[in-house]
């Protein structure tokens, strides 16, 4: 869908129940949170964008805190005009299969993955009222958000990288691609710029960008007009988000605040050339 380019945009990569550090992004781009941990509407003029893969990987008190902020806060920021837009990543995609108990999902290697990667599921598959309320949100998402300000200045955003081919398509191939890139953990010792060249082929020198999240990286990675902001919160390190302000682009990011223990992973580096 085409956003307006009248707003500003905080654009935040894969919080993976992350929730102390969405909070904190928030509040240091100007955001007021109440006790009750609702937004004040009136603190910034900014919009909300998630980028995808807000569950999985977190502790099941935090996963929950997560739903419940953002579900909140969806209703509350959308109340007159829409103010709060969810891009869906893979795992809100998986999870929803799972809890919706898809017949294809119905083998042991399946609920091996489920219980190892799609643990939101167990949890969802527990507490009903939650499980409504990440179904509401799994339904007011997008797959693709574009922001077109000019001839010299646009920001496409998916949760995966993909191929151009596909950006802003809404045939199932299309979507599948913009949800998920090829997987990383079935092609073990696979470089990402050799899983994924055409990243670093299609790059151009110009202000059209493309901005994803999905990769896990150290640092925010950007390679002409790719750019991808998933920093790895929740493997303990920062999570960050970009700023879209008229035909101005800016990042910022959190530290992980230690309030539950991170999850593990070796990095695999994209533009690393
Ligand atoms: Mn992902």
């Amino acid at each position: 869908m085409f956003i307006s380019t009248e707003d500003e945009y905080i654009v935040v990569g894969d919080i993976h129940g992350c929730i102390d550090e969405l909070q904190l992004l928030l509040i240091q781009n100007g955001f007021k949170i109440d006790q009750n941990d609702i937004i004040d509407a009136s603190s910034s003029d900014k919009s909300i964008i998630l980028l995808g893969d807000f569950i999985d990987k977190a502790d099941d008190i935090k996963l929950a805190q997560t739903i419940n902020f953002i579900y909140r806060n969806f209703h509350n920021l959308n109340r007159d005009t829409q103010r709060f837009y969810l891009i869906l990543g893979n795992h809100e995609a998986m999870v929803y299969r799972h809890i919706q108990k898809d017949p294809t999902l119905d083998n042991p290697k399946d609920l091996e993955k489920k219980i190892k990667y799609y643990n939101t599921a167990l949890l969802l598959e527990r507490d009903n009222d939650l499980k409504k309320k990440f179904l509401e949100l799994y339904n007011s998402s997008y797959i693709w958000l574009k922001y077109n300000y000019n001839k010299e200045f646009s920001v496409t955003l998916t949760h995966a990288p993909c191929q151009e081919k596909y950006l802003t398509k809404d045939d199932n191939k299309s979507i599948a691609n913009m949800i998920k890139s090829k997987s990383r953990s079935k092609n073990r010792g696979v470089s990402l710029d050799n899983l994924l060249p055409y990243l670093a082929q299609e790059a151009e020198d110009n202000r059209h960008y493309h901005i994803f999240g999905h990769l896990s990286q150290e640092n925010i990675r950007e390679y002409k007009n790719k750019i991808c902001i998933d920093t790895s919160a929740i493997y303990g390190n920062r999570l960050s988000c970009a700023i879209i302000s008229k035909d101005k682009l800016y990042f910022d990011s959190v530290k992980f605040q230690q309030k539950q223990s991170p999850s593990k992973q070796i990095y695999n580096t994209l533009f690393d050339f």
